[in-house]
């Protein structure tokens, strides 16, 4: 009897035992399980590490389409946001903290090119050394340089991260040509040297300088800077192309803003395409005999209106040295220095 009470035990603690064991590896197999089926979460609904930007996020406009003229400005108020949702950067609209805490991780390369051609190679030194004070400070910065003397390029002495690369370009009797080239020659750079290296790329004339930060808040997709001269005016008074023989005509009922052509940029694929453009309807209209009337600044705004920015920059991104600092603007990050036209450019 005694015998008999000790096998019913072992067999009832072998039953406990074997249900614990059974339950303990059913489990565990559910979570297996589980973690698959997370794996084969159908296409339709994004897994947690989906990459949710749209894969053409684009903002394409229909041409010829009709509507109220933006503006940047409300009296003596800013707007800080377009008609399309691209933010207006302004003094106030952001924290420099924040923003570059963001970009850091990324660890992000940022292109500037600045053309020095003929006598603009004496604005070169300030450009440079005023860029060492405040553009993108902390972050890799590549300035590529174009100008017909290498020789003359000023040695600034940049921090750790910071490069300065020069490259030959051909002089030329015509400023209209110089300014105008540019675009073919940033889309040669962006093919020939940049699209394994950099993330974004701003362009920028040499007759400038820096006076206050300019960083990670005018990072975008495709960025624009909004004319000192013709931000309170309206749209049938900028100085689009107006005929409409050339490719950069703009009827005076359309336009957004007036852009600068001294200073745009965006990711490196989409000032590519930008400047591609540009160039292509550049040329196609020298074949017909037409130059529009501030050659790649006219190309560049008639772009801009199709193909929408997606950040504006205000005026404090390129201010003009002449002209006295308007009520709104509380800081001039990047002005035109002022300049005697007919001292400096090889034609009048
Ligand atoms: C405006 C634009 C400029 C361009 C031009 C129309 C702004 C502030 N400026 O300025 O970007 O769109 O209209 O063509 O938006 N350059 C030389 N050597 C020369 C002549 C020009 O290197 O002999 C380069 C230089 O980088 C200069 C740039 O081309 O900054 C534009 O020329 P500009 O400054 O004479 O043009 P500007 O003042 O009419």
């Amino acid at each position: 009897m005694h015998l008999l009470n000790v096998k019913f035990v072992t067999v009832i603690l072998l039953l406990i035992l074997l249900g614990v064991l059974y339950s303990y590896i059913f489990r565990a197999y559910r979570i297996v399980v589980s973690f698959e089926q997370k794996d084969k979460i159908p296409v339709d609904r994004p897994a947690p590490h989906a990459d949710f930007r749209a894969h053409d996020s684009s903002l394409v406009v229909p041409d010829h389409l009709q509507y109220e003229q933006p503006s940047i400005v409300k009296g003596n108020d800013v707007v800080t946001v377009t008609p399309w949702l691209a933010p207006v950067v302004w003094e106030g609209t952001f924290n420099p903290v924040l923003l570059d805490s963001i970009y850091r991780p990324k660890n992000i390369t940022i292109a500037a090119t600045v053309f020095a051609v003929g006598k603009y190679i004496m604005f070169l030194r300030n450009f440079l050394e005023t860029a060492e004070q405040h553009f993108f400070v902390g972050f890799r910065v590549h300035v590529y340089v174009f100008t017909d003397q290498p020789k003359e390029v000023p040695m600034v002495k940049m921090a750790a991260g910071r490069q300065l690369m020069v490259r030959s370009v051909p002089s030329s009797k015509r400023w209209q040509e110089i300014s105008a080239r540019r675009m073919e020659m940033i889309q040669t750079l962006i093919e020939e040297k940049l699209f394994k290296s950099t993330d974004y790329i701003f362009c920028l004339d040499v007759d400038s300088k820096f006076h206050g930060r300019w960083g990670t808040e005018s990072l975008g997709r495709l960025v624009a800077v909004v004319h000192p001269g013709y931000y309170r005016d309206k749209r049938s008074r900028f100085p689009y192309e107006r005929r409409p023989a050339s490719r950069a005509y703009i009827a005076p009922e359309e336009g957004d803003f007036y852009y600068c052509g001294g200073a745009f940029g965006g990711l490196l694929q989409e000032v590519h395409l930008l400047t591609k453009t540009c160039r292509a309807n550049f040329e196609a209209d020298a074949q017909e005999d037409i130059e529009a009337a501030w050659q790649e600044e006219s190309h560049l705004n008639r772009y801009m209106w199709t193909n929408k920015p997606s950040k504006v920059l205000s005026p404090e991104y390129l201010w003009q040295d002449f002209k006295a600092k308007n009520p709104e603007i509380q800081i001039i990050r990047f002005s035109g220095v002022v300049k005697n036209y007919a001292e400096i450019r090889p034609n009048v």
